[in-house]
């Protein structure tokens, strides 16, 4: 099993020893930093550090070096942006940071997104995500949907204040066999509910799978409403978003 100290980079090294706190995670990102490349570390910390310049610049480098746009999209942005998860989940850092840190990871997408399109990478799936009518709020949705992104998924993103017959009519243009819906307030937390019931009223609640989050919505909302899951953060929707489709974690 790998160690710490086989991990290349001491800024990789003391995230993991200062943040983390779970054994599980702490062993995936251990196993993962000890077997990826000491640029692909760099690009990670860029991530983690919200460094746009760097990102952009180590990512147009690996690829000069012939480093494959998946490696460097999972062992370096996808690597950085998982650190930057838990550190946002458990509280170490807020927005700013994490919008400093999406961006940055998406300087870095932008090399990766027009290879991996080119040559026909399959995503894992496509979700529909949308805040729902009435709503404005949108940080947390964008937060989920760069994560999906990240995590290869195909993702739809209908913005803020999104009517029911929106939704539905972006889940049938795309054929998504997944919506995520995002609401921020506890009046318009209730426009999840009727969104599923014109899914069922159109004939279609079968055809998709339905996700939902915001922080006023709890696990009992979710089942009260009929929605088959509730995620809390960012990490939570991309493995329900896993778990819903099938996709190994
Ligand atoms: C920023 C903010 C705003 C900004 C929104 C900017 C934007 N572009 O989003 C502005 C200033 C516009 C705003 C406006 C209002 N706001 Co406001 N706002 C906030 C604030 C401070 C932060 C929200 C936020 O971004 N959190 C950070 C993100 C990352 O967290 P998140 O959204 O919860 O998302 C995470 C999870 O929930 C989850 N998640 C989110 N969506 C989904 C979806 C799925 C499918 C899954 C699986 C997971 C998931 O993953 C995300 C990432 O980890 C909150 C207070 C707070 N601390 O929450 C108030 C708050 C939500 N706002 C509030 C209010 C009252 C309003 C206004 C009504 C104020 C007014 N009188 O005008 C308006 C409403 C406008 C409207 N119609 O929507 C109240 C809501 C109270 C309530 N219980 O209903 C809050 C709680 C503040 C308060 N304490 O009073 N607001």
């Amino acid at each position: 099993m790998a160690e710490l100290a086989d991990i290349a980079n001491a800024t990789i090294r003391q995230e993991i020893a200062e943040y983390l706190d779970r054994p599980v995670e702490i062993e995936r990102n251990i196993a993962l930093f000890a077997r990826t490349r000491p640029l692909m570390q760099e690009i990670a910390v860029a991530v983690i550090e919200g460094d746009q310049v760097a990102c952009d610049r180590l990512t147009r480098q690996a690829l000069e070096e012939g480093v494959h746009a998946l490696e460097i999209m999972d062992d370096g942005l996808i690597g950085g942006m998982g650190i930057v998860g838990i550190k946002f989940r458990e509280n170490f850092i807020f927005v700013p940071e994490v919008l400093a840190c999406a961006r940055s990871m998406k300087a870095g997408m932008a090399h990766i997104e027009p290879i991996l399109s080119a040559a026909g990478v399959e995503p894992v799936g496509t979700v529909v995500m949308g805040t729902v009518k009435g709503d404005l709020h949108d940080i947390g949705k964008n937060l989920c949907i760069m994560m999906l992104r990240g995590a290869g998924f195909s993702v739809i993103d209908l913005g803020v204040d999104t009517a029911p017959d929106q939704f539905i009519a972006a889940v049938e243009e795309h054929g998504a066999p997944l919506l995520g819906m995002s609401a921020l307030l506890t009046t318009t937390m209730p426009n999840m509910g009727r969104t599923i019931e014109a899914f069922i009223d159109a004939g279609l609640r079968d055809d998709v799978k339905i996700m939902v989050g915001g922080a006023p919505v709890t696990q009992e909302f979710a089942d009260d409403m009929g929605a088959d899951g509730y995620g809390k953060d960012a990490l939570a929707c991309v493995a329900l978003a896993k778990q819903l489709l099938g996709v190994a974690a």
